[in-house]
């Protein structure tokens, strides 16, 4: 192999970036094959599978692009087929993982500069392990170097071609199959390719069928351009979050007065006459209390501005906030915003903040009230910044379903409907063309959801209610959460949310009530007891101090776990873990020990756990007969609530083998 490598070296440094950015391309394409090699993904976890498939086919894609010569979007696409290398490697599956890995490094090799192109078609041929794929990928150089397009035949691959295409058949994923074996022909179509590339993000999401579902509407429908683009403004109370806001939609608005502090999340509409883009300006409270429901509302491709008080400012409130924004919102791009009332200058370690947080693309200090020049500066960066965000502007959706988003909008623009049922929807998709077939409905539902337009819950079907205001929904999490914290509650009855939505009645009718009670369970906000039907407990609002005495957990007997991160927890991680474990939580006397940060668990089959957060450590101790199935079922829960930076510590107390 190594006098193959050498070989590709040599022959390699005869072509331009581009030829060899195409090279690696090949590389990729002639190994993909290998993935299906024995007829299915199994070698994948199901749960992931469709991620991973969707991973190495959108690597081989970035790769294929020459536009998109954006360093991040392609090591994102590189980084998750690597993922995928990896998983097929921890399953033994050496070939699958050698052309997983090709495709990882086919969009990684431009910004590699040590023999990436070597490795990646060592990976290339490791996969095939057979020589007389040596000799084909170097033809490969030779035709490129002569700006001839190598071909891809399927012939050379037997049986593993069928296998690869049934496998693919087998996962649902049509489209793909028919794209390979039309690209094996020849034929690589440039449009289809830029339309793959501009799949919204949260469609990619959902997998290799979905896109490939996606991509076969758009195909029968022709496709229509999104361009919507979210700004979330975050910061503490009074920092000027609202005044933004306001003034980013019309530099002239009156300011906030002091008294109308937001209370959930205020959302606005925005369209900038500079820019082809529909702007959701979500405007959140800066009160800690509401902090718990964030996760549901902040996300992943969004434009964050963290808007801080000049006259305040300690470096650790924009700590947090940056914290919060890597948990909910991933790489999302960040500014800051230091509102300078009153001619105070703030001392910020920008230089500090900015090694620690990559996405903090700039600082601004002015005054949102007087320095009105520098407040039109700001809107100019941030409608700059959303125009050059390769993977939300230009993003397409299928003609009909365009025409199904334009007219709920309508509905609710133009007739307040917050709300309407799935027969109304029904309707709206028959005159918009859909299918009348419950799958294709179904799927229209689950991609206007994930795309934020209108809320559909699959699981709860059964209130019959698609929600076309998302704001219906955070207003009324806001105001329940409100509530309970203002009159010292932590648990709350059905029957209380007459109470709570006294003041707009007519916005959240009774007859809706039950549905907006089942949705705090479903976001895992809050557990029904066994005891009490129609009553739940919101952890997060529980009483802080720990129980007088806890149990013992003897050195010897006890296994034990901890978590630690490198930042603060986000705010709900340790309730969302109570909410999951919540059948289990040990009485006595008829009493829950649970509390704010913790709880006692027992499995029912005489082991015991105690669980707590304290600091920035979440820990685990277990005791008991069955403790070491019990620890890894407590483990699963919580290796998926905590953060990625978070450590998982091993300390076997006692114990010499591991689980
Ligand atoms: N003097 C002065 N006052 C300002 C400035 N910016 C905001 N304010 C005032 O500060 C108060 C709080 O501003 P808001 O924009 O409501 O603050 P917020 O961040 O939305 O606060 P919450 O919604 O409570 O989290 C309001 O009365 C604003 O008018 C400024 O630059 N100068
Ligand atoms: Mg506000």
């Amino acid at each position: 192999m190594e006098n193959f490598k050498k070989n590709v070296q040599e022959k390699l440094q005869e072509l331009d970036e581009n030829q060899k950015r195409t090279f690696a391309w090949y590389c990729g394409m002639r190994a993909l094959p290998f993935l299906g090699a024995s007829g299915d993904f199994d070698f994948w976890d199901e749960r992931q599978r469709q991620w991973y498939m969707f991973s190495c086919f959108h690597a081989l894609d970035t790769a294929a692009s020459d536009t998109a010569f954006d360093t991040a979007f392609d090591f994102f696409a590189a980084n998750a087929a690597a993922n995928a290398a990896d998983a097929a490697n921890a399953a033994n599956d050496t070939v699958a993982f050698a052309a997983a890995v090709a495709a990882a490094n086919a969009a990684n090799a431009p910004y590699d500069t040590v023999a990436a192109y070597d490795t990646v078609a060592a990976n290339a041929v490791f996969a095939f392990s057979h020589n007389t794929f040596k000799n084909i990928i170097l033809k490969d150089i030779d035709s490129i170097k002569s700006g001839k397009n190598p071909s891809l035949s399927t012939e050379i691959y037997g049986e593993i071609w069928p296998n690869f295409l049934n496998a693919l058949e087998n996962e649902n994923c049509h489209y793909w199959a028919r794209l390979y074996e039309s690209i094996f022909q020849g034929n690589f179509d440039r449009n289809a390719l830029d339309l793959r590339l501009q799949v919204p993000e949260e469609i990619k999401k959902l997998g290799a069928a979905e896109v490939g579902h996606y991509l076969e509407k758009i195909e029968a429908q022709g496709a229509e351009q999104l361009d919507e683009a979210r700004i979330i403004i975050l910061g503490d109370k009074g920092a000027g979050k609202t005044s933004l806001a306001k003034r980013l939609k019309n530099p002239k608005a009156e300011m906030p007065k002091v008294e109308e502090s937001t209370a959930g999340v205020d959302v606005s509409r925005w369209k900038p006459n500079e820019a082809e883009v529909h702007v959701h300006i979500w405007d959140f409270a800066g009160h800690t209390i509401t902090h718990t429901a964030h996760r549901f509302f902040l996300s992943e491709h969004c434009l964050y501005v963290v808007v801080c008080d000049g006259r305040t400012e300690r470096d650790k409130t924009l700590e947090y906030w940056f914290d919060h924004i890597k948990n909910y919102g991933g790489n999302s791009p960040a500014f800051i915003l230091v509102n300078k009332m009153d001619n105070n200058r703030p001392e910020i370690a920008i230089n500090n903040l900015k090694e620690r947080y990559s996405n903090i693309q700039g600082v601004k200090t002015f005054s949102i009230k007087d320095d009105i020049k520098d407040l039109n500066d700001f809107r100019a960066t941030l409608i700059e910044s959303i125009k050059n965000q390769p993977s939300w502007n230009a993003q397409v959706i299928a003609k009909n379903s365009f025409q199904v988003k334009e007219r709920l909008e309508k509905l609710f623009d133009e007739e307040d409907a917050e709300f309407i049922t799935r027969e109304s929807f029904n309707t709206i998709a028959s005159k918009c063309g859909i299918e009348d077939t419950v799958e294709d409905r179904d799927e229209l539902l689950r991609h206007l959801h994930e795309l934020g337009v209108s809320l559909w819950y699959k699981d709860m079907e059964e209130y019959n209610t698609l929600v076309l205001n998302p704001e219906w929904i955070s207003e009324a999490v806001y105001q329940i959460i409100n509530w309970m914290h203002n009159n010292k509650k932590y648990s709350l009855r059905l029957k209380y949310l007459k109470e709570v939505f006294k003041e707009n009645a007519s916005r959240y009718p009774e007859k809706k009530h039950e549905f907006l009670f089942d949705l705090l369970k479903n976001y895992d906000m809050a557990y029904e007891t066994e005891e009490e039907k129609n009553t739940l407990i919101v952890p997060h609002l529980l009483g802080e101090d720990r129980p007088k005495t806890l149990p013992d957990f003897p050195v010897g007997e006890s296994l034990m776990l901890r978590y630690r991160a490198e930042a603060p927890l986000p705010p709900d991680t340790i309730s969302r873990f109570i909410v999951r474990h919540s059948r289990e939580i040990k009485k006595e006397e008829g009493k829950s020990i649970v509390w704010r940060f913790g709880a006692i668990l027992e499995d029912g089959k005489g082991s015991l756990a105690l669980v707590r957060e304290e600091d920035r450590i979440i820990s685990v101790s277990v005791k008991g007969s069955d403790k070491t199935a019990y620890i890894s079922r407590l483990r699963e829960t919580l290796s998926g609530e905590c953060p990625a930076n978070a450590t998982e510590i091993y300390q076997w107390l006692g114990e010499d083998r591991d689980p």
